[in-house]
C-alpha cells in the first residue's frame, strides 16, 4: 500500500516511524510518503491561504499549490483514493477505515485554517488517476487542521492491511468490528487489591465464558452507545 500525506506540517508525521505503523513501514509494508504543501508554491513567502471570498473569518488555503501537489502525487498512478479530512465531512468509522485498507493508493490532504479552497475537492474528483474522493470527520469536535485526523486514520486503516499485526485474531474480536462495544478484559492474578476477576472467566468453560462477554458487550453498548444498536 502506498500513503502520500499532503500538509504544511510535515515534521508531525515522524510519529509514523514508530510502532506498528512504523514496523510495517520498515518491513515494506507500506510506503507513506510526506509532501510539504509549501513546496509547491512560487510565491514569496510560500504563502498557501487567502481571506475567504464573501468575507467571514479566518483564513483559505489556496487551489494552486493544492492543484500542482496533488499533479505532483498523482503522476503515473492509477485507483488512488484521495482522502480531504475535515469537521464537515462524513464520519470516518470502521468500516470505513476497512475499505481504505483495501486500496492500494491513499493520498491524504491535511488542510489548515478554514479548510481547503472546495474546488480542489471538486476537480480532484475529475482526475482520471482518482478512483474516490471523500471528505472524513474524525468527530464531532473541531482540531486546527487534519493532521491529527489523518494520523489517526492511518493508524485505523494501516493495522487492517494483511501482515501488520501479529495476531489477526485479535482483529475480529475488538470494539467496532461487529458493530458493538468490545467487552472487558482481565488477566493475572485472580484477584489483585482485593478486586476479583468475575468467576466465569476461570471455569474454564468456553461455551459460558463466550455468552457471558457478549452480554458484557451487549449491556456496555447499551449503557455507553446506545445508537450502536439502533443504527
Ligand atoms: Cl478530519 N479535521 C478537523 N480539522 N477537525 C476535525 C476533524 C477533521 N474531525 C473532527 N474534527
Amino acid at each position: 500500500m502506498r500513503i502520500d500525506v499532503v500538509t504544511i506540517f510535515p515534521e508531525f508525521f515522524s510519529v509514523l516511524d514508530v510502532s506498528l505503523v512504523g514496523k510495517a513501514r520498515a518491513a515494506g509494508l507500506i510506503d507513506i510518503r510526506v509532501h510539504d504543501l509549501r513546496d509547491f508554491t512560487h510565491v514569496r513567502h510560500r504563502t498557501v491561504d487567502d481571506t475567504p471570498t464573501g468575507g467571514g473569518a479566518g483564513m483559505v488555503m489556496k487551489p494552486e499549490p493544492w492543484g500542482e501537489a496533488l499533479d505532483a502525487v498523482l503522476e503515473g498512478t492509477a485507483d488512488a483514493v484521495v482522502v480531504f479530512p475535515s469537521p464537515a465531512g462524513e464520519l470516518f468509522r470502521q468500516p470505513i477505515a476497512r475499505e481504505l485498507a483495501e486500496t492500494p493508493h491513499l493520498v491524504f490532504c491535511c488542510g489548515r485554517y478554514e479548510g481547503i479552497d472546495q474546488r480542489v475537492v471538486e476537480h480532484t474528483a475529475t482526475r482520471p488517476e482518482v478512483a474516490a474522493v471523500r471528505e472524513l470527520s474524525l468527530g464531532d469536535y473541531v482540531l486546527n487542521g487534519g493532521e491529527v485526523a489523518v494520523m489517526a486514520m492511518i493508524e485505523a486503516a494501516g493495522r487492517l492491511v494483511p501482515g501488520m499485526v501479529g495476531n489477526p485474531d485479535s482483529l475480529v474480536e475488538e470494539s467496532h468490528e461487529d458493530g458493538l462495544l468490545e467487552y472487558p478484559s482481565y488477566t493475572k492474578p485472580a484477584v489483585w487489591r482485593g478486586l476479583e476477576t468475575p468467576p466465569v472467566l476461570l471455569s474454564g468453560n468456553h461455551a459460558a465464558i463466550a455468552a457471558w462477554r457478549r452480554e458484557q458487550q451487549l449491556e456496555r453498548t447499551r449503557r455507553i452507545r446506545p445508537e450502536l444498536l439502533e443504527g
